[in-house]
């Protein structure tokens, strides 16, 4: 049984090398405290997912990419949630998401426990960030809609913001807080999950290839007029998009079942 972080050796030139690094870099994470053991098994149906896009940024993506940028800067009090697992794959992105963004930044774990919260504040402070919520007991209050240990919301974040974005996520929360009137943006690489079918903008794609290109999105929109903006927000139908990431796994599916069958495989 290891107890410590052994660093293995990707050789760059493999044929799966990002995947690996991803991989190891949660890992490394688990062993630091931030991520939980759920946390790895979450990232493999991730994974099992990506493999079905083809591993990129699909078109529906790109919209609600787009949709989430105009939403963020529009919005009156933006909060990023994270968990363990986005701490450990985008913690420095996050960041820099936050400040272009406005967006106030609250720890708020699943698998809670103060200690990976401390650890995970700690990863934060050290990639730079500066004000991070969730954390601090005194600011600690209830959301009675939620079941789970996501309940507990910080005064000054979660339970202020018109807008909660929430990477990863686990399922009931989405729906609570959306029925307490605020609007839910997720990335999650399974267009059929609660979270997913539930959250307000959704964003299917690996969250290690989302949030540079959601940066760039809020860049390039970042001067535009508001009502602009507005118009992206408000014409973005997230059912659709959810249909149309549902199409492409499954034509992408049918094709490769007919290149199987014509290698006489069946
Ligand atoms: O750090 P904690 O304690 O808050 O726990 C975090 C996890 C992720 C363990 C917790 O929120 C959890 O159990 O989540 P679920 O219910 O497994 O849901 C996570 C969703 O994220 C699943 O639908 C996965 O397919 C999806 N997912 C996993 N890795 C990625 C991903 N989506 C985008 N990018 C990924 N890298």
């Amino acid at each position: 049984m290891f107890t410590t972080f052994k660093k293995h050796k990707i050789p760059v030139n493999h044929p799966r090398a990002e995947s690996l690094l991803t991989r190891e870099q949660l890992i490394k994470h688990f062993f630091s405290g931030v991520v939980t053991s759920a946390g790895l098994i979450a990232h493999g149906r991730g994974e099992a997912f990506d493999y079905l896009l083809g591993e990129k940024t699909v078109a529906p993506a790109k919209k609600a990419i787009r949709a989430a940028a105009a939403s963020l800067l529009i919005a009156n009090y933006p909060v990023i949630s994270i968990n363990g697992n986005v701490a450990a794959l985008v913690a420095k992105s996050i960041i820099e998401l936050a400040q272009l963004t406005n967006a106030k930044v609250e720890v708020n774990l699943f698998y809670r426990s103060h200690q990976r919260e401390l650890v995970i504040k700690k990863l934060l402070a050290k990639e730079g960030l500066k004000e991070i919520y969730g954390v601090d007991r005194a600011y600690r209050t209830k959301i009675p809609e939620i079941s789970s240990d996501r309940r507990w919301v910080d005064l000054r974040g979660i339970y202020l913001a018109d807008l909660v974005f929430v990477p990863l996520e686990d399922g009931d929360r989405t729906q609570a807080l959306v029925k307490l009137g605020k609007k839910v943006i997720t990335v999650d690489l399974n267009p059929l999950s609660r979270t997913a079918q539930s959250a307000t903008i959704t964003i299917v794609d690996n969250i290690t290839r989302t949030i540079p290109k959601l940066i760039d999105q809020v860049r390039l929109l970042k001067n535009r007029k508001r009502d602009y903006l507005e118009h992206i927000a408000n014409e973005y139908n997230n059912q659709q998009i959810l249909n149309d990431m549902i199409y492409l796994i499954t034509k992408r599916l049918n094709r490769l079942t007919q290149q199987v069958k014509k290698k006489n495989v069946f």
